[in-house]
């Protein structure tokens, strides 16, 4: 019988989330259509150019997707749901401090950490679990009702997580097998038609719309599905002018003339979706609730540590220069501060180290190789080598709190005379047991490989116009 190797688990995993996804939130369905036009469009003006930061097929079966869920147990089983995939997870994220509203979770991604496989299916899950300890959200009292009723649920069923673990110990399945893991593992996160208990949920959504959406219900959900477009500002124009009502603005870095960094997102509101309740006095009443919304977004070079600092130092002076002149645009101004701050040309990136490259060998380099103790930089200046472009495959923090608290109702409750709980990457991966990988390691061994392979080709290769 024909294997199924983690790879096609994972591409198939993504297609069926999106076909359930469609059927739930059938605007996902239109965002996906203009996406896809857009990225048409995009190649239709210079397709190398689009595609410079991955495959049009890369981009075009491209998605992010979003779950939460409510203790360390939880997100444990999760790993191993993802670890079939062949998706690891990566880079800490805390939204507890987030402004312009704390959010009482902690975050990870899970998601390919090699290139071949990024480049096969880049699927990633962003996945966050409350933190019912928190003294400043939850008091003891509740944080205790809360993991109790966490406690007591069971998200993913014995069969699920043993094909789960088989899969990942054998990197994948027999189709029977495996046929069964992908209907169960989609079915997981399907919205339940289980009665919502009123009581609780309200209980819960006075201190925040995510802790009741994440622990009133006895089961998670996809919140959204995200695709990725080449140009996001074509998207967003596009979806307001078919009446999809999107959030104010586009989240990250603004428009502008020189290279795209990081990531940008935006996304349509939250959209009322039918709900059973079941009220204080045992009667189950049709309701509504709004919490699954849209989201779209696009992608560019990672940032060094150093380019993040520089990223981060010139949010900072957008936020200075916005509240100084509330009438300017804040995209006018932000585009003003990245022509003042930030390189306009990728080259200059890559020679001040504040983005991640890999280096292919240049046709028509200088004769001779180059010193065996020459940086990237120099390579690149000598003219052996051309850098190109490490996509951004993470997260922005700032972004996820833009996003979640652009679709939430209720203000919540923030108790600030309480300290908050130390969570950071050592304690979560200690708390699911697995390695959680450093996103900047990851793209840095990625370009210190590549740059060791060009050096040696550049130092083997007997060039033609050399006179050795
Ligand atoms: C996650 C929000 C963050 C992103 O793309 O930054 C996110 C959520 O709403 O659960 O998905
Ligand atoms: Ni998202």
């Amino acid at each position: 019988m024909r294997f199924v190797d983690s790879t096609e688990l994972r591409a198939g995993f993504a297609a069926r989330l999106s076909t359930l996804y469609g059927t739930e939130v059938p605007a996902y369905t239109t965002l996906v259509d203009v996406s896809h036009e857009v990225n048409q469009r995009v190649m239709r003006r210079d397709p190398e150019a689009a595609q410079r930061l991955g495959t049009i097929a890369r981009v075009t079966a491209e998605r992010h997707g979003a779950i939460r869920v409510g203790s360390p147990a939880e997100l444990a089983q999760v790993a191993r749901i993802f670890g079939a995939l062949g998706m690891y997870p990566t880079g800490f994220y805390d939204l507890r401090d987030a402004r312009p509203r704390p959010i009482p979770v902690i975050s990870t991604a899970f998601r390919p950490t090699d290139r071949a496989e990024l480049a096969r299916n880049p699927f990633r899950v962003f996945t966050s679990m409350l933190v019912p300890e928190d003294g400043r959200f939850f008091d003891t009292d509740l944080a205790q009702r809360l993991r109790t009723f966490v406690g007591g649920r069971r998200l993913f069923g014995d069969e699920l997580l043993t094909l789960a673990d088989h899969a990942e110990a054998e990197g994948g399945l027999k189709e029977t097998d495996a046929e069964r893991f992908l209907t169960l593992a989609t079915a997981a996160f399907a919205l339940s038609p289980e009665p919502v208990d009123r009581a609780w949920y309200s209980e819960l959504e006075r201190v925040s719309d995510v802790a009741a959406d994440i622990g009133g219900v006895t089961s998670t959900h996809i919140n959204h599905l995200t695709p990725r477009v080449l140009d996001i500002d074509d998207l967003y124009a596009d979806m307001s002018s078919r009446g999809i009502a999107m959030i104010d603005r586009i989240q990250g870095p603004p428009r502008w003339e020189g290279p795209d960094v990081l990531l940008r997102q935006t996304s349509f509101r939250a959209l009322s979706e039918p709900r059973r309740f079941r009220e204080p006095d045992g009667s189950v009443r049709d309701g509504e609730l709004r919490v699954r919304f849209g989201e779209v977004e696009a992608r560019g070079v990672a940032l060094t540590p150093a380019g993040r600092d520089l990223y981060d130092r010139l949010v900072a002076a957008v936020d200075e220069r916005t509240a100084a002149r509330p009438d300017d645009d804040r995209q006018d101004v932000a585009a003003e501060v990245w022509r003042e701050g930030m390189p306009r040309t990728e080259r200059e990136l890559a020679e001040r180290e504040l983005a991640f490259f890999t280096y292919r060998v240049r046709e028509n380099g200088p004769a001779g190789p180059p010193p065996a103790t020459a940086s990237a930089a120099d390579l690149i200046t000598g003219g052996w080598v051309e850098p190109e472009p490490i996509v951004y495959e993470d997260f922005l923090p700032r972004s996820a709190a833009g996003i979640f608290a652009s679709n939430l109702s209720g203000a919540g409750h923030l108790d600030t005379d309480e300290g908050g709980t130390d969570r950071d990457l050592a304690w979560l991966s200690g708390a699911v047991d697995r390695e959680i990988h450093v996103p900047e390691e990851l793209y840095r061994a990625e370009s210190e490989a590549s740059l060791a392979a060009a050096l040696a080709e550049l130092g083997t290769t007997p060039r033609p116009s050399s006179p050795a």
